[in-house]
């Protein structure tokens, strides 16, 4: 039997999907969520809440405890010493900053004890800024003015110079702390981070996450000197290297043979963000596919043959772990605000279903620009939706009205921010938390005016992770693991439904007009 381990470090949890490469069967699955199993770090939703100027943080020490839970149950259900390859992907952009004793940790831990009291003195920062932080306007206007223009970033880099990119959130601390910088060895993003714990040596980051840096020249794939330059200094002795999809790091360390029974020589493959493994999860690493994410934040991505660069400034791209790039658009106000809809009105997510489904398409006109919070897709800075619609919603007495305002605003918003992509999917795969919820996919359907399907696996990330340890470690082809994995549920699709979409040209017209003002 030749398994393989796939490992997801998300915003709330971190999960594992354990594949048998022969019989092409999932194993097993587990995860650890940071809010519920590891209350001691004070994060319900896997970040310290309230943050000032924007700023959203994570101890990183949760992530290596949960890694360390989450193997201890794995270990239980399953025999690890049949695991034959390892891969992972983490949150996109979240960094962490270690001193110089990182690398000497590393290549000495202790079975004996857990990863976070062996790697805590090896942070020279005690906390991560994750993508959820928007506290660096100032660093990317910054980074932009060194370089000359926004397009310029994005010529270089794949993106506008953007708040919870990695690069302007290393260049506050630079300017805030800098004795504790100075005191920075190496910064890793959350994939390389745990990459280099597994295999018990230092990491490179991928060029699907390093791409969400502002600090990789995404037509060389290689670290860029201007963008370096522009950010904070001695970059190209504190980053590691960058490599593309298809690299071994090493082997598994000695420390997870002996707590965890791990077979020797079990290779660590290249982690990467989470979008870019999910969309190797989801079949669609090739050209021809649209992905939508809905987790914590809603994502919509697409793997592209070329670099196709967004002019108008809140689209990336990413490097495709399979080759070539990936366009990505990130909505910071996806499952999050879904939450506050549903919270406010007291509701689970039946009832939040319910009301949906019982609400007519167009919402009889009742429109809302949903953002709770900060969105990065237009950029816009907002802690309450934008209302458009009669008196009893716009005082937000009408629950399903605004369930379905909440919803349908998500979608449409997302429909205009996308059209730079130039796509005309035939068919949209969805995944995520929220996926599994089938009012919602039909909203998407019906806006999108395209056949949604969701597929038989629903952790895209851990798959795609479990897929790429295959693939790059040579246990399975990768054309046989999408045939046996990426299948999609039967009776799951939705049809858009006919007649919306007149009613949504109109509602998408009222949309834009809005978000101009
Ligand atoms: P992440 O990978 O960002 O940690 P997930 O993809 O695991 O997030 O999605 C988690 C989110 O899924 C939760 O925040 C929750 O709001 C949402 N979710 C879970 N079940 C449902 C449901 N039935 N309907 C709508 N949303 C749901
Ligand atoms: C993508 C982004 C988020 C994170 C967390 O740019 O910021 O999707 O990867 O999932």
């Amino acid at each position: 039997m030749s398994y393989v381990l796939g490992i997801d470090s998300s915003t709330q949890s971190c999960s594992a999907l354990v594949l048998d490469t022969e019989s092409l069967h999932v194993v097993t699955e587990a995860a650890i969520n940071y809010g519920q199993d590891l209350p001691e770090f004070g994060a319900p939703n896997g970040f310290i809440p309230n943050g000032k100027e924007g700023e959203v943080h994570a101890n990183p020490l949760m992530w290596l405890e949960a890694l360390d839970r989450l193997l201890t149950i794995l270990a239980a259900k399953v025999d690890l010493a049949k695991v034959r390859a390892v891969c992972g992907a983490g949150q996109q952009h979240g960094s962490v900053y270690l001193n110089a004793n990182w690398f000497e940790s590393l290549a000495s831990l202790n079975p004996r004890q857990g990863l976070a009291a062996q790697l805590k003195s090896s942070l020279s920062r005690p906390t991560s800024p994750i993508w959820m932080d928007h506290s660096t306007s100032a660093e990317c206007a910054e980074i932009t003015a060194a370089l000359g223009t926004s397009a310029a970033v994005s010529e270089r880099s794949g993106s506008f110079a953007t708040e919870r990119f990695s690069g302007p959130q290393i260049r506050r601390f630079y300017k805030r702390e800098p004795e504790a910088y100075a005191q920075t060895a190496r910064i890793h993003l959350v994939s390389s981070f745990l990459a280099s714990v597994l295999a018990g040596c230092d990491a490179p980051i991928d060029t699907g996450d390093g791409a969400g840096m502002n600090l990789l020249n995404i037509q060389r794939r290689a670290w860029d000197p201007l963008l370096m330059k522009a950010t904070a200094p001695d970059l190209d002795k504190k980053l590691p290297k960058v490599v593309r999809g298809n690299h071994r790091v090493g082997l598994l360390a000695p420390y997870f043979q002996a707590r965890y029974g791990f077979a020797k020589d079990v290779p660590v493959v290249v982690f990467t963000g989470d979008n870019p493994a999910s969309l190797v999860g989801m079949g669609a690493g090739h050209s021809g596919q649209v992905v939508i994410s809905l987790g914590t934040s809603d994502t919509f991505f697409a793997a592209m043959p070329a670099v196709h660069v967004d002019h108008s400034g809140s689209g990336h791209v990413f490097g495709n772990p399979l080759g070539g790039t990936l366009s990505l658009q990130c909505f910071t106000n996806g499952s999050l605000a879904r939450e506050k809809v549903r919270d406010r009105f007291g509701l689970d997510w039946q009832g939040f279903s319910a009301a949906l489904e019982s609400t007519p398409v167009g919402n009889k006109g009742r429109l809302m620009l949903p953002f709770f919070a900060p969105e990065t897709s237009p950029r816009i800075n907002r802690s309450e939706p934008i209302l458009d619609g009669d008196a009893d919603f716009v005082a937000g007495r009408d629950a399903a009205a605004w369930v379905r305002a909440c919803v349908e605003g998500q979608f449409l918003n997302m429909l205009l921010q996308t059209r730079w992509m130039h796509l005309k999917p035939k068919r949209i795969l969805l995944t995520g938390g929220a996926s599994r919820n089938d009012a919602i996919a039909q909203v998407v359907a019906d806006v999108f005016q395209c056949q949604v399907e969701r597929l038989t696996v629903s952790n895209s990330v851990a798959l795609g992770s479990a897929m790429r340890a295959a693939s790059v470690a040579g246990v399975a082809d990768l054309p046989k693991l999408e045939a046996a994995f990426c299948k999609v549920e039967s009776g799951k699709g939705c049809k858009p439904r006919p007649g919306c979409a007149e009613t949504y040209k109109l509602m998408l017209q009222r949309m834009a007009r809005l978000l101009r003002l």
